[in-house]
């Protein structure tokens, strides 16, 4: 049976909340924060969520029905989903406010790091027939002042059904997933396949929400990347294609003119593209 047929909101969602747990210690940067920080931030969550509340006389069927909601979000495994769709945005914002290279965007809850190896010029890990339309694309890393950097990009995507590696069922370990490491001129040469949009699972928690509320599902189509070089601040961005529907309403609010890419067919069908990205030093 295809993924299609057989993926599920709680299969992905709790493959991604092993993944952040597996990743990360989340706790541990946060250890010595002030108790006045702490405060401060959960009662002004709680202040506006109160707000809410009497400003449009929440009742107890629906107060009920936001702890059953949220109870369920944590069965689906969905607090990553949730969290990546609805809040990172916001936080990317305030946290690369000050960068002058390049546009970065959220991260999502599909990175998996150490992804294979592949050099500067190759191809992203893929299956016999990979569906979808080839991609060849360069580019370089450098410094904001153009001085070329050996570091690597690590890229993640969905392949054209939507589906990602590691968050759906029967697709290899590494599809398209690999870490592209640059020599000192800085560039790099990846073939891939365009990815279809990716919908949020509408089985889960947050396709409850979605469905209750009345919006739509969709992300549009988007390359994932991570790229890091030595005394420089890592960048993770998202890279868009040109007319996709959701480019302007993207669930996630995650698009960002600079990131969409501009690719040229090519007489054998390839879309050509040239991206490459500043890092801001430390
Ligand atoms: C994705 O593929 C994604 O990139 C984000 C940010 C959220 C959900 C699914
Ligand atoms: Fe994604």
């Amino acid at each position: 049976s295809t993924a299609e047929e057989t993926a599920t909101a709680a299969a992905s969602g709790a493959a991604a909340t092993e993944r952040f747990h597996h990743d990360k210690s989340p706790y541990e940067a946060v250890k010595d924060t002030p108790k006045e920080r702490v405060d401060l931030l959960a009662r002004e969550v709680l202040d506006a969520i109160h707000r809410t509340i009497r400003e449009h006389r929440v009742t107890y069927d629906e107060y009920n029905a936001l702890k059953a909601w949220l109870i369920q979000v944590g069965q689906d495994g969905e607090w990553p989903l949730f969290l990546d769709v609805w809040v990172e945005h916001v936080v990317e914002d305030v946290a690369t406010a000050g960068r002058r290279g390049s546009k970065g965007s959220i991260e999502g809850p599909y990175y998996v790091p150490n992804a294979p190896e592949r050099g500067a010029d190759a191809s992203l890990p893929m299956r016999d027939g990979e569906p979808g339309t080839p991609l060849l694309w360069e580019g370089a890393i450098t410094s904001i002042d153009g001085t070329p950097l050996a570091g690597t990009v690590e890229l993640w995507q969905a392949d054209a059904d939507g589906y990602y590696s590691q968050f759906a069922p029967g697709i290899p370990e590494w599809n398209l997933r690999g870490t592209f490491t640059t020599g000192p001129d800085g560039k790099f040469r990846i073939r891939t396949i365009q990815p279809a949009p990716y919908q949020i699972p509408t089985d889960g928690a947050c396709g409850k929400l979605i469905a209750a509320a009345g919006w739509h599902a969709w992300r549009p189509a988007h390359l994932h990347v991570k790229v890091t070089a030595p005394g420089h601040q890592e960048l993770v961005a998202q890279l868009y294609f040109p007319g996709d529907p959701h480019n302007d309403d993207d669930i996630a609010s995650a698009v960002k003119p600079e990131l969409i890419l501009a690719p040229v067919v090519q007489d054998d069908g390839t879309a050509r593209i040239e991206y490459g990205f500043e890092l801001d030093p430390q």
